[in-house]
């Protein structure tokens, strides 16, 4: 009989649980008592860690055993794999890199994006990163899925990184008391304020979100969808056309402009080059005012409508919210230059519940209630890449295409690497890359390609090798997040699936066949970093006053609330108003950019230096819309963390007929024949893909929505136009930068078609593991 396990304390990006099992082995998933609006999504936990779907020892694809380097890299995907010892393993990895090394260390490409777990020392990316530079280095990526084009926009035109400058609002208290209007530009998901990279030790997007109702605060909510906006708000939903922002931003602009209601006294003051936007904005110069009938033809949004939300933005404080969704797409940089011009114009930047909340609705970025740790949580140490190469992440598959090839990149010309060898850990990207089978044909050029993984997603079954890692519930560590104010305990529940390793002990064992495991060890083992990055920690935090308990009575104990332990923090863009001579920004003029001389001196088309509309190539104002008449909006979903825990109950419950679900107006469900329950293919020139109807009234005509992160399953591997049949939205979107100067994901720019399913519906098979080949 099973022994009934304690009650063990761990945290997730989604929240701190206490994990335990009854006297038959199950898994059992509390949320910890503090609290009290814990996340569904820990649920999933109980049913994933031992399921069909885990890798249980090492794995090589059969050509690739048989013949290396020189095997056919189009069979990735469709052959068996050999299960292998890991001592074979690591000897094959080790060689695999040798051989990349005598092509020169960027060969390797180790950009590895993705969420992974949540454990300061467990860190898949810092582990990796760690790794391949201690090995001499690697062609790495920079900025995020999330937010590229603000990472590389904001420093320009307010010299703040953008995750600090998203995290500098007023409290929800503030904005209580202060905040009159608030103009969410993508909503603020509370779905979406479930998670935070590396840790969530308590929720409070509801409470947020009520007190800015009892406030009685007016909310408009720009968005084609209704219902990312909490409820209780009774948002004003202002249905535009997707990637139509700019447009309204400018009409608004236009009008405040135009009636002389712009605060000049704080453009004059804090801004620079607002002339030269303003000149834009009245159609000097191009002879096309971008008034509030311009900005109707852009996004269908009633000229009238455009007038009146301008005139209540400047009457009374108004703060301007902009999810991180609204630059994940063509010229995304520019919603968030166009929002900032706006709120300049207004004047309320530095005020209290006013200005621009960024990244509104995305995890604690707007509530972190001055609380932003003033020290920082030990890391494993990554040392420095000794390659220069880099690309934004989002530029992979064109890397893979083009070798040698040359790109520009905020300001630089750079010149993509040739690849040979990819080493991914913690991440998945047949999930998150845009146009997958643009991805899965140029998948095929490395020699080699490397995976660590907990599961068999798409990625770990297109690899050559597969290294089966353990789940955070299976190892001990603790949490931090970079968002949140929390340290807690991870405690291990459960033993290591069968013959799975941390990638440590992985990594490890690689770099003693290449000879730098003492360099990679520091002499340390697991449980002596954990303590060592606790130590760490202390320290940091004593350097500033603040004194944290031993790591024996951390670990033993609950989760530490650090935010009694420091003050508030005053923010940058209030110490900005309060003094702007004494306080400049951090950019070249001290001021806010407006006008950037450096962006603009880039030369850039598609990127001047101002703010600007720019025709977009998918959107439901361009030509293309005539063929393909749906904006397809992927975003992020409720049920799960991107692709982690699909398999799990939470995200299983969600599914129809075993497919992801996909949101379409009645209007558009009655002229393409379809109800709730039915399935769809939605397709265009880059692909296909299969997903379960639900009519819902919370999406504006001519849209469709459906959440990334359903496993990609191909109906024939063979077939590089293979329809996928899961509910993958990657499987159509458009991989293109953003524009020249960030090259950010664009994911919400694509147009499809979409028709009822009437075929043979094909039983999903991303859930069972890949054919797998014993030798005696
Ligand atoms: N169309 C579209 N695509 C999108 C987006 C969108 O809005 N629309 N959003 C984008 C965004 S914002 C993001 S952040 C990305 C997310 O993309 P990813 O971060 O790649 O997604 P995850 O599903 O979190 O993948 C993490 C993987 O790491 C594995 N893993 C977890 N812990 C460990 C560990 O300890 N060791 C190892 N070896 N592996 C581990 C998990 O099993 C999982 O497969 O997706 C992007 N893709
Ligand atoms: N539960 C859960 N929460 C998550 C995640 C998760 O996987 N699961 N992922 C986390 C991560 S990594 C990130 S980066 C954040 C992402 O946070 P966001 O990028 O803000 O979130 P999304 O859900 O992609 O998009 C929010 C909404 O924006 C609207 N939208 C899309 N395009 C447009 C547009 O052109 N104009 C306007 N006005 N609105 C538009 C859509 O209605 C969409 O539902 O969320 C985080 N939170
Ligand atoms: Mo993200």
């Amino acid at each position: 009989m099973t022994r009934i396990t304690p009650k063990r304390l761990t945290a997730t990006h989604w929240g701190n649980y206490f994990i335990h099992s009854d006297e038959n082995g199950a898994i059992i998933v509390d949320p910890v008592p503090n609290d009290s609006e814990p996340s569904p999504i820990g649920q999933s936990l109980a049913s994933t860690q031992d399921s069909n779907c885990r890798i249980s020892q090492p794995m090589v694809r059969k050509g690739y055993y048989e013949n290396r380097r020189a095997s056919d890299t189009q069979q990735r995907g469709k052959e068996p794999f050999i299960a292998v010892s890991w001592d074979e393993a690591h000897e094959l990895v080790a060689e695999a890199i040798q051989a990349a090394q005598a092509k020169g260390n960027n060969s390797i490409y180790g950009g590895s994006y993705g969420w992974a777990s949540a454990g300061r020392f467990h860190h898949a990316q810092s582990q990796v990163h760690r790794f391949l530079r201690c090995c001499g280095g690697y062609t790495d990526s920079v900025d995020t899925y999330s937010y590229a084009a603000a990472e590389v926009l904001i420093p320009h035109i307010l010299g703040l990184n953008a995750f600090q400058a998203g995290m500098e609002v007023s409290t929800t208290e503030e904005v209580a008391a202060h905040c009159k209007r608030i103009v969410y530009f993508g909503g603020a998901a509370t779905r979406n304020m479930q998670v935070n990279p590396g840790g969530t030790g308590q929720h409070d997007a509801r409470s947020h979100f009520n007190a800015i109702a009892e406030a009685g605060i007016d909310v408009v909510n720009v968005s084609p969808m209704r219902d990312d906006v909490a409820g209780n708000l009774n948002a004003r939903w202002i249905q535009c056309r997707p990637n139509s922002d700019v447009a309204i931003m400018l009409g608004l602009t236009h009008t405040l402009i135009q009636e002389g209601l712009v605060d000049k006294a704080f453009v004059d003051k804090y801004c620079v080059g607002f002339d030269v936007f303003s000149d834009y904005v009245m159609g000097i110069g191009d002879g096309q005012p971008k008034d509030a009938e311009w900005a109707q033809s852009k996004s269908e949004i009633d000229a009238e409508e455009i007038r009146k939300l301008a005139r209540l933005m400047a009457a009374e404080r108004c703060m301007i919210g902009l999810s991180f969704s609204v630059q994940r797409a063509e010229h995304g940089e520019q919603t968030y230059w166009a929002g900032i011009a706006l709120a300049s114009a207004l004047g309320y930047i530095g005020l209290l519940g006013g200005g621009v909340v960024m990244g509104a609705g995305v995890g604690k970025m707007s509530t972190m209630q001055r609380r932003i740790i003033p020290f920082s949580v030990g890391s494993l140490p990554q040392g420095k890449n000794a390659v220069s190469d880099y690309i934004p992440l989002a530029r992979v598959t064109d890397m893979l295409e083009n070798p040698g090839g040359a790109f520009t990149y905020n300001g630089q010309h750079l010149i993509y690497p040739d690849i040979d060898l990819i080493y991914w850990v913690g991440g998945n990207p047949f999930h998150h890359h845009q146009d997958i089978n643009r991805l899965r044909k140029a998948w095929t050029c490395p020699k080699t390609i490397v995976t660590h993984e907990i599961n068999w997603t798409t990625t770990a079954r297109l690899a050559d090798i597969v290294l089966p890692s353990t789940s955070h519930l299976e190892r001990e560590d603790f949490a931090g997040g970079s968002l949140d104010n929390w340290l807690t305990p991870m405690r291990q529940s459960l033993k290591p699936y069968l013959d799975a390793r941390n990638d440590y002990d992985i990594f490890s064992g690689i770099a003693e066949k290449l000879g730098f495991k003492d360099q990679f060890t520091e002499g340390r083992d697991a449980a002596q970093w954990v303590k060592h990055l606790y130590g760490v920690t202390q320290q940091n935090a004593k350097a500033v006053g603040i004194t944290l308990p031993s790591y024996e009575e951390f670990n033993d104990g609950p989760p530490i609330d650090l935010r009694p332990m420091f003050s508030d923090s005053k923010q940058t863009l209030e110490r900005f108003r309060e003094d702007p001579v004494g306080n400049p920004l951090n950019t070249p003029s001290g001021k806010i950019e407006i006008f950037s001389e450096t962006i603009a001196g880039f030369g850039y088309d598609d990127c001047v230096g101002h703010p600007a509309w720019y025709e977009k190539v998918e959107y439901l104002g361009s030509p293309l819309a005539k063929t393909f008449p749906y904006h397809l909006l992927s975003n992020q979903p409720a049920t799960r963390l991107h692709s982690q825990l699909d398999h799990g109950i939470t995200s299983q419950l969600s599914k129809i007929q075993d497919r992801e679900p996909i949101r379409l107006n009645p209007d558009d469900a009655m002229e393409i024949g379809v109800t709730d329950g039915d399935i769809v293919r939605v397709f265009n020139n880059r692909g296909s893909f299969l997903a379960g109807v639900i009519v819902s009234d919370a999406l504006r005509r001519n849209v469709l929505q459906i959440a990334t992160g359903a496993w990609y399953d191909m109906l024939d591997v063979h077939d590089p136009m293979s329809l996928e049949i899961h509910g993958n939205p990657n499987a159509v979107t458009n991989d293109v930068g953003t524009s020249s100067l960030a090259q950010g994901p664009s994911a919400n720019s694509c147009l499809v078609d979409i028709e009822k399913f009437t075929g043979e519906l094909p039983p999903l098979t991303v859930f069972t593991p890949p054919e797998i080949l014993y030798k005696q």
